[in-house]
């Protein structure tokens, strides 16, 4: 009914939007960039970025093809919201922004030729990638369409390419690297010695999963129907390792010879703290990040974890300190304008937790530091697996190991620490030495005892 009415976001209304909407100028009409993952975090990230520039995106989708049936019938437009930015220029905090650098749009599950011969064509010269951390784990999936894209592109004799992936996992361009190159014929590997490059980059920016409310403010802002719409937060940074094999977009971002100092930082500080708030939340029944770090205690325990644990387990990089970063991230976290779901960040917690909160262990461990605090998460976690509140309401196990996790958890029994140990048994997602680290073991288990018993919010109460 909304379209009927209003119309639907798209070149020819463009001009007619609202004064205070940012709008894009002469759009670009040609891709140099496939994007593979059409995400919320893409658009209001990487594309973000490339309206910047004079170069153009095609957005690939692997399988849902909502979002790209939504940008194809928009000419590829759509806005971003930014929330809670202190001096936003428009209503009650929010600026609005039509993005433009999305120039095309590809549905890989139904049109894969289509997909290699992008992969392959001698216009593109960046792919990137955001598609989640368990993607580089399924051979059949991202990275077999990369490697037959690669071997098309070798056949062909094309120009140098360069994969960027975008997603959060450590060292992110190895992790690329490694997932591709093991399916390359002999002739094309020896081609992608030659002429692909895997940088990695570190991607941050706060954006939650599209709701009715983004759809709804959106129309309120522009008056026209954006079915693609997204709401971020104001900070935005890209960290990126600068080696690429062929041309690039001029980006605004942090080219640098150093990305892995960055991306520990950030997984550890940013994404360890929020997946802790993630799972504690989810257990007490609350619903967003920042409802969560208002709980009594929260933002105290986040703190201690910050300069206790995660500060001690890392060097930040050049002129970095992690608690201060630290002191911005949760500053991040309580931004009232933006509704991340503890949910939606608990997801594939067995994909996320190795690089947010065990690898912090490890090095913590290594150095003879007491793990008591990290332990808490880690409690939390393994009782979110279980499936149950505090409240006794269900929880969503959304995670592709999810029924290793629930039979280990089964076969554990009631106790404690039996079901700590069955969680640090688990080989694919906890690293070996933790798993027989007593002093992690002793206090995991007191504190599941404690969730168990208390619930989340008196557990923190009285830290
Ligand atoms: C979040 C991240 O969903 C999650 O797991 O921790 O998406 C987080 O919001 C971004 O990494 C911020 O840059």
């Amino acid at each position: 009914m909304a379209d009927l009415l209003n119309g639907l976001l798209n070149d020819e209304v463009l001009k007619r939007l609202p004064g205070d909407v940012r709008v894009p100028g002469d759009r670009p009409d040609r891709s140099g960039i496939l994007h593979i993952g059409a995400g919320a975090f893409h658009r209001a990230h990487q594309a973000v970025y490339t309206d910047d520039t004079d170069w153009g995106i095609t957005v690939a989708a692997p399988s849902s093809r909502g979002v790209i049936d939504a940008l194809a019938a928009q000419d590829g437009l759509y806005s971003v919201a930014t929330l809670g930015a202190p001096g936003a220029a428009t209503r009650d905090g929010v600026s609005m922004r039509v993005i433009g650098s999305i120039v095309g749009t590809l549905h890989i599950a139904s049109e894969r030729d289509r997909a290699l011969d992008l992969v392959a064509a001698p216009s593109t010269h960046v792919v990137t990638l955001t598609v989640t951390e368990k993607a580089y784990r399924d051979p059949q999936g991202v990275p077999r369409l990369l490697a037959d894209g690669l071997a098309r592109r070798a056949a062909r004799g094309g120009p140098p390419l360069t994969i960027l992936c975008c997603d959060n996992l450590p060292d992110n361009g190895t992790t690329t690297r490694a997932a591709v190159e093991p399916l390359l014929d002999p002739a094309t590997r020896a081609w992608a010695d030659a002429h692909v490059t895997f940088p990695s980059s570190m991607v941050d920016r706060i954006v939650p999963a599209s709701t009715k409310a983004t759809y709804e403010r959106a129309l309120g802002e522009l008056g026209v129907t954006d079915l693609a719409a997204v709401e971020a937060e104001p900070f935005t940074q890209w960290v990126i390792e600068d080696d690429f094999a062929g041309p690039r977009p001029d980006w605004n971002a942090t080219f640098t010879t150093d990305v892995a100092g960055w991306e520990r930082l950030k997984l550890r500080t940013l994404n360890g703290v929020h997946s802790t708030l993630a799972y504690l939340g989810a257990l007490a029944d609350i619903e967003t990040i920042s409802e969560t770090l208002a709980l009594p205690g929260a933002e105290d325990f986040a703190r201690w974890l910050i300069s206790e644990q995660i500060a001690p387990s890392l060097v930040p990089p050049d002129g970095q300190d992690t608690v201060a970063y630290g002191e911005a991230v949760l500053e991040r976290f309580a931004n009232p304008g933006i509704r991340h779901r503890c949910v939606q960040i608990a997801m594939d917690g067995s994909q996320k937790l190795p690089q947010r909160l065990f690898a912090t262990m490890l090095d913590l461990a290594e150095a003879g530091i007491d793990l008591d605090l990290i332990a808490l998460p880690l409690a939390a976690w393994t009782r979110f697996c279980a499936g149950k509140s505090d409240a006794g309401n269900d929880l969503p196990l959304d995670d592709p190991l999810k029924d290793v996790l629930r039979q280990s958890l089964a076969a554990a029994g009631p106790a404690p620490a039996a079901r700590i140990d069955a969680i640090l048994g688990i080989r694919q997602v906890v690293p070996e030495p933790l798993a027989d680290n007593h002093q992690l073991r002793r206090a995991a288990a007191k504190w599941l005892r404690e969730l168990d018993r208390h619930g989340v919010a008196t557990t923190l109460e009285h830290l």
